[in-house]
């Protein structure tokens, strides 16, 4: 594979993305409970803050990594919208005045800011519950190992040495010059650790994948997840409200560090670039079943919000 050939995707990418886009929207309003069902504002609000908005990153990783492991999509389907479940949980619970307080989150005003923060608090909580509601479910259908890993896979990934860790992290962390190393370590557990799980995810859904496959998609998860950041800070600072969908400049705001801060913009882009050959790098021994993994690396590193 010469990667610079993936800097111009396949159309055959841009029409799956396009597809699992559409599909994962249709699972997770098929999933939620109906706007009109008691209690219909906690309802509402879970909806609110899941549907019709977001990249839908986490469950394109695991689709991606599930079809490079050979699973069936429909295998896939719940495990992709519970991770996505709980992204939108940990995007409701940031965006509280306790939090990174924002009002405007994928273009619209935030939960909280939609329906108070008693109603947002809720709704991050239920969706945390939905997810592991439904990758437990016996409409998951996969066999009862592959689902205790998928589980086990998510639950750590969500929490304190994980997402909520990072979180605490960040936090504290807010004021003070971090070292690169501080910075990676941080951005690993609060977003690399829900990237991470996603792919994994997807790769424990098929049957009997072997170990070095596994490791392929863990190293290249790793090397995305970190991309993944590395662009955000470098859109914070570059990119506009309107087309972020948040707000823009918040890093600086908040006088948080970030690889902008700490690198510059330059230095920034040529790491986010090393990042994605390192993952395509993970994936060298296989051939087309890793192109929608391939095709993903290209999307978060040249994503424009
Ligand atoms: C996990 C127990 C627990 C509590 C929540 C609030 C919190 C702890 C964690 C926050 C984690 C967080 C918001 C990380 C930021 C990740 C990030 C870069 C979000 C933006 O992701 P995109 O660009 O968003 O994929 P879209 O809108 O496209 O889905």
């Amino acid at each position: 594979m010469n990667s610079q050939e993936m800097r111009h995707p396949p159309l055959q990418f841009a029409q799956w993305t396009h597809a699992m886009q559409s599909r994962i929207e249709q699972v997770l309003n098929e999933a939620m409970p109906a706007s009109t069902e008691t209690p219909e504002t906690l309802h509402q609000a879970m909806r609110y803050a899941v549907l019709g908005g977001g990249k839908r990153v986490r469950a394109l990783l695991a689709y991606a990594a599930g079809e490079f492991c050979g699973a069936n999509v429909v295998e896939v389907d719940l495990s992709a919208a519970a991770v996505e479940l709980i992204h939108a949980f940990s995007l409701v619970h940031d965006d509280m005045p306790c939090m990174d307080d924002d009002d405007l989150r994928r273009g619209k005003t935030s939960t909280h800011k939609q329906f108070g923060d008693a109603t947002a608090l809720l709704a991050g909580d239920a969706l945390q519950s939905l997810a592991f509601e439904l990758a437990s479910s016996e409409q998951c259908a996969i066999g009862a190992p592959q689902k205790v890993k998928i589980l086990h896979c998510l639950a750590f990934a969500t929490g304190s040495r994980g997402m909520a860790g990072g979180q605490s992290i960040d936090l504290e962390s807010t004021g003070i010059l971090l070292s690169q190393g501080q910075l990676a370590q941080m951005h690993a557990l609060k977003t690399g650790a829900l990237m991470h799980a996603a792919a994994m995810m997807g790769a424990y859904t098929a049957q009997d994948t072997d170990t070095k496959k596994l490791e392929a998609v863990e190293s290249f998860a790793k090397a995305i997840g970190l991309a993944f950041q590395v662009v955000d800070d470098i859109l914070d600072a570059e990119a506009d409200t309107a087309t972020l969908g948040k707000t823009a400049g918040k890093d600086a705001e908040q006088d948080k560090s970030t690889y902008v801060t700490l690198l510059g913009l330059a230095t920034a882009k040529s790491l986010a670039q090393s990042l994605y050959q390192q993952a395509l790098a993970s994936l060298d021994d296989y051939k087309q079943e890793a192109d929608m993994l391939r095709g993903l690396a290209n999307f978060i590193t040249q994503r424009q919000f």
